[in-house]
């Protein structure tokens, strides 16, 4: 099966690989490009050098396209996204933004641009300014989220664009890439499922709480400052979502007892004062298994209920 995404990426399978900041980096990524999807090493606010040698090493593990996500509220966004120029990276994608001051200039070096929107307006502007896809993502997913679901958000994101639509936020098996099918996207982004693969770097004890999480162990935090950040529950998140909603935590205090906490969590394992970010549907996700694994099995589950052969 080809459609436009797998023509725009150069993949076999229509799924990126989530941009998951701290975490996905040039093994994950390469893994997942390796096995026919795109993967993404995340410029989260990672430092140019990092991100250099990341995309270096990326290359030195796959001879697949792979892309690169720019996190807009980092400081060094202008820097990453000129590096992506440089390095002739194949696909950016970007989050927690507006990319529009960017477009011209990835696409004047043939990258391939898809921004990762929460809302229909925010769609239209990245279509307008020449983005060749977006990703509609959903409240499911981890990390920093917008308001709407996957299955609201998507049907209407493909009803107001022309160009082809990616859906995330709780995709991570077979009936998820089906569902979003019959909602008109064309492909899929994944997350929380790539956390428990084999390839994925993270310390074995943020593995073992997305394996062990049930559907309820999960929790939005942040909303008091304005960038709501979905977690898994711990005693840190908990503590961080009490103190919000009974107002002991102040904006200034959130902040600082956050900061560094995401290498806290993917580094460290440290779950006194790490932010697991992850999915709604970690409650899925039971097994660790290779990325390959991963994604042939979600591909041949959608393909039996749609019917297509991928
Ligand atoms: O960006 C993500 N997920 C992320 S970024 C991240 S790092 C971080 N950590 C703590 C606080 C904040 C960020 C962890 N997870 N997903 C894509 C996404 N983009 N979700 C929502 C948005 C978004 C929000 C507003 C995109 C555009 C936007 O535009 C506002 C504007 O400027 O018009």
């Amino acid at each position: 099966m080809t459609n436009r995404i797998t023509e725009l990426l150069g993949t076999k399978y229509p799924i990126i690989q989530g941009g998951m900041a701290w975490v996905a980096e040039s093994t994950l990524a390469s893994a997942v490009s390796n096995a026919g999807g795109l993967g993404l090493i995340a410029g989260g606010s990672a430092p140019i050098d990092y991100l250099r040698d990341q995309i270096r090493r990326c290359k030195e593990l796959t001879d697949k396209p792979f892309g690169v996500n720019i996190m807009l509220m980092s400081p060094n966004a202008e820097d990453l996204a000129q590096l992506c120029i440089d390095e002739r990276v194949n696909v950016v994608t970007t989050g927690a933004g507006n990319p529009g001051k960017f477009i011209p200039a990835w696409k004047e070096a043939g990258i391939k641009v898809i921004p990762v929107i929460p809302s229909v307006a925010l769609a239209k502007r990245m279509e307008r300014a020449g983005a060749d896809a977006v990703v509609a993502e959903g409240t499911e997913s981890g990390g920093h989220i917008g308001e709407n679901t996957t299955m609201c958000l998507v049907p209407q994101v493909v009803d107001a664009l022309e160009i082809p639509v990616i859906a995330a936020g709780g995709i991570a098996d077979g009936r998820g890439i089906a569902a979003s099918f019959m909602l008109g996207a064309e492909g899929v982004q994944v997350g929380t499922r790539f956390l428990a693969s084999d390839e994925c770097q993270i310390n074995p004890v943020y593995k073992q709480l997305v394996i062990d999480a049930k559907d309820t162990d999960n929790v939005v935090t942040g909303r008091t400052t304005g960038h709501p950040c979905r977690n898994l529950k711990t005693k840190f998140s908990k503590m961080l979502a009490s103190g919000e909603k009974d107002g002991t935590l102040t904006p200034e205090k959130f902040e600082e007892i956050t900061l560094g906490s995401l290498r806290k969590a993917v580094q460290d394992g440290n779950t006194d004062e790490g932010s697991f970010l992850c999915g709604l549907i970690a409650g899925m996700v039971n097994e660790v298994k290779p990325c390959s694994d991963i994604i042939n099995e979600m591909f041949a589950q959608a393909g039996k209920l749609l019917n297509i052969d991928f």
